[in-house]
């Protein structure tokens, strides 16, 4: 063999699929967003001028998205064949040809809304491939190199033997990075399209009893900066253990309640959806959350409430916790006392009046106020298990967290951020408080660990939610300390005892430092 401008092509092009093909395997199995060569023909369709675009359309149909799709393709098979050929005379000459196509696929997927950091990870994924890759393939093709200026200078059996070898290697590793690129695009479109599915199964949902959310009066305090009190989903924060969310049909989605009951109840979707719906608003918080931090959220919930589901199952004596297991396997340790005592535990089918987002636990998943979420608030829920704390571990019990996790009260100071400024004079500040299902009856700051000053509340519907606050300061110009402490619904004052997250809460007040100045501007 001889190493023609062919097999240096070769080596290219499927190191450049590959990567291709490895990017778009990485964004189906981590996000719902597109690959990052759809993001860029995306950009290109958002780019060209409207005209055009319609010009394209009328004359190609439908099929102008398949055709932009071609084209792109065509042009990245032309610049990796390239790169392939630049690598027989140097190493950098083909790392820059990727970072540049790295770069237009990144800034295509970073100018999609709503993307975060994350989202780049398949074009990192992208580049990685097409170095390892190109790499992994031309390294034959130099050793076959060689060889042959060995040979033409002492033509021996030994240099034909190693072209040999070096032919067979080649062959080999192309064989292997092609049927490795088939196989991530398979699992990448298996994956993608299972999701599709439920995206669409999802859409087409209609809830009844299912309405949307309408701010109560009074929740909100007149202040600039405050995140808002009602938490669209999309800005609602997300953790879970899955590195793939489960996507979950809810034509096949069915939920056990079993364990110390007289009746075992298996309900399906339908069934579920059928029943009197509840609607609350219920703030939810993770307990991995540091003080001041934003693990935190306010939604409008509705679902079916468990207290209803549990006294049908016939709950039997002894009992005092239900094992909830979700879809993917994760489960959580939940109080029966917080599933019957009257509060708004639900299984809940919609967020802020619509069907649960597939990050947020589509298709059910559990809402139970004044609990921390791993204890609680178990995602794509499938399975629920009447049981005794001392029969049972889950998923964070297991790993050091606290059995128990009743929510901890806690106060946040959101304007000024730390660091920021305010009016010496007439200065606001605000934030926000909570203690899920005990309520918050004042919220008190102090500047520089002076006296408390008690702030104004924004009026909640119930215990349940969170409740901003606003306090207007007079203080010296100059630099200041603030420092945020809540009173629960008994008046008794949230601890100052500085507290880490594990096991069971931090606890502290949020202190920040601000400037006051004599005249802020804007
Ligand atoms: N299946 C599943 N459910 C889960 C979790 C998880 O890892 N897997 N995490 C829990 C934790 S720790 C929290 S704080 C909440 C977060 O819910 P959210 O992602 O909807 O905000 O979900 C809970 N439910
Ligand atoms: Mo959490």
């Amino acid at each position: 063999m001889r190493t023609s401008r062919g097999s240096w092509s070769v080596a290219g092009l499927a190191a450049g699929f590959a990567g291709l093909a490895a990017s778009y395997g990485a964004a189906m199995v981590l996000t719902t967003r597109d690959a990052p060569l759809t993001a860029v023909a995306e950009g290109v369709v958002r780019l060209t001028p409207g005209v055009v675009v319609e010009r394209a359309i009328r004359f190609l149909g439908h099929w102008d998205k398949p055709f932009l799709l071609l084209v792109i393709l065509m042009l990245c098979a032309v610049l990796f064949a390239w790169a392939g050929r630049l690598a027989r005379r140097s190493w950098w000459a083909p790392v820059v040809v990727y970072a540049g196509l790295a770069l237009v696929g990144g800034v295509a997927v970073w100018s999609q809304p709503r993307t975060g950091t994350i989202d780049l990870l398949p074009v990192a994924v992208g580049f990685a491939t097409w170095l390892v890759c190109l790499s992994l393939l031309t390294e034959p093709l130099r050793r076959h190199e060689r060889a042959e200026v060995v040979a033409a200078a002492a033509p021996t059996t030994v240099a034909t033997g190693t072209a040999d070898h070096t032919r067979r290697a080649f062959l080999l590793r192309t064989g292997f990075v092609v049927a490795g690129a088939v196989v991530v695009g398979a699992v990448g479109r298996v994956v993608g399209s299972g999701r599709r599915h439920v995206e669409e199964a999802r859409r087409l949902l209609r809830l009844p009893g299912v309405t949307e959310p309408e701010l109560p009066a009074g929740v909100r305090v007149g202040l600039e900066g405050l995140e808002p009190w009602a938490t669209p989903a999309t800005d609602f924060y997300r953790i879970d253990t899955a590195f793939v969310v489960p996507t979950v049909d809810p034509a096949g989605w069915q939920l056990r309640i079993h364990g110390m009951v007289d009746r075992e109840i298996v309900l399906s979707y339908r069934d579920l959806i059928a029943r009197q719906v509840t609607q609350a608003w219920v703030t939810l918080n993770c307990v991995s959350n540091p003080v001041g931090g934003d693990l935190i959220g306010n939604a409008w919930w509705s679902g079916v409430r468990i207290a209803d589901l549990l006294r049908e199952a016939g709950v039997q004596p002894g009992a005092d916790a239900v094992l909830q297991t979700s879809d993917d396997g994760w489960t959580c340790g939940t109080p029966l006392a917080a599933l019957t005592d009257g509060r708004d535990a639900m299984l809940a089918v919609a967020m802020n009046g619509h069907p649960l987002p597939i990050d947020h636990g589509f298709p059910v998943r559990t809402i139970v106020p004044g609990l921390y979420g791993y204890v609680s608030a178990c995602k794509w829920v499938v399975d629920l298990e009447v049981t005794r704390f001392d029969d049972i571990e889950a998923y964070w019990t297991q790993r050091g967290w606290a059995e128990q996790g009743p929510v901890k009260i806690a106060s946040r100071i959101d304007v000024p951020g730390d660091g920021g400024e305010i009016a010496a004079s007439g200065g606001r500040v605000g934030g926000v408080a909570w203690a899920q299902h005990d309520g918050i009856s004042a919220v008190e700051v102090s500047v520089d660990g002076g006296p408390w000053q008690r702030a104004e509340l924004g009026r909640v519907p119930s215990a349940d939610t969170w409740v901003q606050w606003a306090a207007t300061l007079d203080v010296e110009p100059g630099e200041h300390t603030l420092a945020v402490r809540a009173r629960d619904a008994h008046g008794e004052a949230q601890t100052g005892e500085v507290h880490d997250t594990v096991p069971d809460g931090a606890t502290g007040w949020h202190t920040i430092s601000f400037e006051a100045k004599e005249s802020v501007d804007g």
